[in-house]
């Protein structure tokens, strides 16, 4: 395949110390593109380059602003955007022919007279942005100006992903994070091509969407966090904002409301939730798998209808995320009974049910997606059970916990995290293919790869990121590329070399002994 070896020769060519002002190789990206051709002489951003969107819509013009303001503050130019057709310029094309491009993939090329980037719908123009975002000096990250020059290798990449959910989530629960904190990591997502963000939005220790037709759930089961801080909750309209903002970023959220389990906020705010009709006090603590909404008492399906109805309204994507994990404190009889209603609320709001993995034990609906959560330690029996559900058509993403937890703690000294799942350094995060990590699933069956983040431990962003930087790359590229050209030989340079543009980011990473990040 020529492509991967012109992927990984140009890999190859960036450790040697290249004349600075050389530009980086076309291959040298994460996630690594599907294919690499490198060749001829690159292309230069100077103070007169256009951004063409000729003949594009209202959206192709808008990824061209977002490029624009992207490349502007580093260079100082103008960047005009311009939809009068003319020659040369940075080009954004819709309408290539190449099927094999699909919805999301882009070809971008790049010679001394222009820089092209084709695809045949707005999310690939995107993602090709991102790759052009990679090819350029770390620096373009800067909000300063910088020295030029803003070359990019000659050659074209022609890309596409492997799966279509690239996932990443964020537990607001149990602590709460801003609008501002989200949309920061929703712009970190981006640059690496994940296109889902998973909001965790309810759990024991707090309840973090307004939801009208139950207000206290926000306004008291929202009141607190792990550790007992004033936790926090959005209301519609900054939720909406989160969806609209990870819509330009082309990300799509899909919302959690952990049931029946995990639920001592919801239980905490209306007594008549509880089989006793007692209110438990709010929780705080990090203890799992004590709380259980009634699955007897007929409110509670009034309270789902509500919560589901109203959260489907807010989302414009196909899921709607039920939870459904450790449900230790509801009988499996109970369980079973009550994921069939839930599951058949999601459908009469016109969504797509997803569930943490243990939904397998109940009877997942048509079409059902369930969140593969396992670890090396997952038993046998229930590993079977998820891959049988997968054999009579519910569908999987993949989170394994001691492979994408970006929760868990690199090594014993990690100050952040937790370590149930064990200890997850960086190669043993990237090395696994999804078409073959679970036993018996069919590889059709994989949707994708998520990468969820747990909070009980973390605050703010800079945690945040400690835990997912750099790990969460991985997890893109094995979400993104090809199996055949991705290796962790070749993906440990090809990270190294991200470490400079973190930086410029802000983004304070784990510096693994397992990349040789430089000096
Ligand atoms: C397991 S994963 C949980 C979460 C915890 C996480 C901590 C899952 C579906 N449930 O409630 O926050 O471990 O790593």
């Amino acid at each position: 395949m020529i492509v991967v070896a012109a992927a990984l020769s140009s890999t190859a060519a960036t450790s040697s110390v290249a004349a600075a002002s050389a530009p980086r190789p076309l291959g040298q990206l994460v996630p690594v593109p599907a294919q690499v051709v490198p060749g001829g002489s690159p292309y230069a951003i100077t103070s007169t380059t256009p951004v063409r969107v000729a003949g594009g819509s209202a959206e192709v013009r808008r990824i061209g602003a977002y490029l624009a303001e992207l490349l502007r503050p580093a260079t100082g130019y103008a960047l005009p955007v311009t939809d009068r057709p003319g020659p040369g310029g940075i080009r954004l094309e819709l309408g290539s022919r190449d099927r094999s491009l699909g919805e999301e993939g882009y070809r971008l090329r790049s010679t001394p007279a222009a820089l092209t980037i084709t695809a045949r719908a707005p999310a690939g123009l995107f993602h090709g942005v991102q790759t052009l975002r990679q090819l350029l000096p770390d620096r373009v990250e800067a909000d300063s100006r910088q020295k030029g020059p803003w070359k990019v290798a000659g050659g074209t990449v022609t890309d596409a992903p492997r799966y279509g959910y690239r996932g990443a989530m964020l537990d607001v629960s149990r602590h709460f994070f801003s609008v501002a904190e989200v949309k920061r990591y929703i712009d970190q997502l981006a640059l690496y091509k994940v296109n889902k963000l998973h909001l965790h939005l309810s759990d024991d220790q707090g309840w973090r969407i307004a939801i009208d037709s139950w207000p206290r759930l926000a306004t008291y089961g929202g009141s607190t966090e792990v550790g007992g801080g004033p936790g926090g909750y959005y209301t519609k309209a900054q939720y909406r904002e989160i969806v609209r903002y990870a819509a330009s970023r082309y990300l799509e959220v899909v919302p959690e409301i952990d049931l029946p389990g995990h639920t001592n906020a919801a239980l905490a705010s209306y007594a008549e939730l509880n089989c006793d009709g007692i209110a438990p006090p709010l929780y705080t603590g990090t203890t799992v798998g004590f709380s259980s909404l009634c699955v007897s008492k007929p409110v509670t399906y009034d309270f789902v209808d509500d919560v589901l109805r109203e959260v489907a309204a807010l989302t414009p994507g196909k899921y709607l995320h039920i939870g459904g994990d450790e449900a230790h404190a509801t009988s499996h009889e109970d369980y079973v009974a009550f994921m069939a209603k839930a599951q058949a609320v999601v459908g009469k709001y016109g969504k797509t049910v997803m569930g943490w993995h243990q939904l397998t034990g109940a009877v997942p609906a048509k079409g059902a997606v369930a969140q593969y959560w396992g670890y090396d330690r997952t038993g046998a029996a229930e590993r079977k059970q998820v891959a049988d559900a997968a054999k009579g058509g519910t569908k999987l993403v993949l989170s394994p916990a001691d492979r994408v937890y970006l929760d868990m703690k690199y090594t014993k000294d990690t100050p952040l995290g937790l370590s149930w799942a064990g200890l997850v350094e960086v190669r043993r995060s990237y090395d696994w293919d999804p078409g073959t990590y679970l036993e018996g699933a069919p590889p059709e069956a994989v949707l994708g790869v998520e990468a969820p983040l747990w909070t009980e431990t973390l605050t703010n962003s800079a945690e945040i990121e400690a835990m997912a930087f750099p790990r969460l790359l991985g997890a893109a590229e094995i979400g993104w590329s090809p199996a055949a050209a991705r290796d962790w030989e070749t993906y440990r340079v090809r990270l190294a070399a991200q470490g400079p543009r973190l930086t410029e980011l802000g983004i304070d990473f784990y510096r693994s002994p397992q990349a040789d990040w430089g000096p």
